[in-house]
């Protein structure tokens, strides 16, 4: 166990729904602290670029059309095992496999449109988060 940062986005079906608050208090009641947050709507060249990754995917276009569809909030979270906590209360990427009572299972509405991001290890974490806050996130003191 050890104390991590990642990377969080409540994205734009999410944020469209006033799921704001309900996401948000799943985090802080499973320990995560809110260390950066930002609104922001993503152009097409700043969400192309935060998923390079799979550039060239057939879901690509579909996924850029989305994150680009309205606001989202950017968050930096930490906590002990931050990164693999936060996925579990995230749930599987597709949230037809989500287990219930995670985020997805309860704010989705398709494959692509899957209410949250959250960085899958250690090295994308510090990437992402550097993305979206590259002028440092809060250190906590108490
Ligand atoms: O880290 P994740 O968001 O859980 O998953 P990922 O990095 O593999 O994929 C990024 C996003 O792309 C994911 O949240 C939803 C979308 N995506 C991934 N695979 C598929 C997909 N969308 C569709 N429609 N179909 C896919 O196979």
């Amino acid at each position: 166990m050890s104390v991590q940062q990642t990377l969080s986005i409540i994205k734009p079906n999410a944020v469209a729904k006033n799921a704001i608050g309900a996401i948000c208090d799943r985090f802080e009641k499973a320990g995560l602290r809110i260390l950066a947050a930002r609104m922001l709507h993503m152009s097409r060249e700043q969400a192309a670029a935060f998923y390079a990754v799979h550039q060239g995917k057939p879901f690509f276009d579909e996924l850029v059309g989305f994150m680009t569809s309205g606001p989202v909030l950017a968050m930096a979270l930490e906590g002990e095992d931050a990164i693999a906590l936060n996925r579990e209360i995230m749930g599987a990427t597709n949230p037809a496999q989500a287990a219930p009572g995670t985020i997805r299972a309860d704010f989705a509405d398709s494959f692509t449109e899957n209410a949250v991001h959250g960085s899958d290890a250690p090295d994308t974490a510090a990437t992402e988060i550097a993305f979206f806050f590259p002028e440092g996130v809060c250190v906590r003191t108490r």
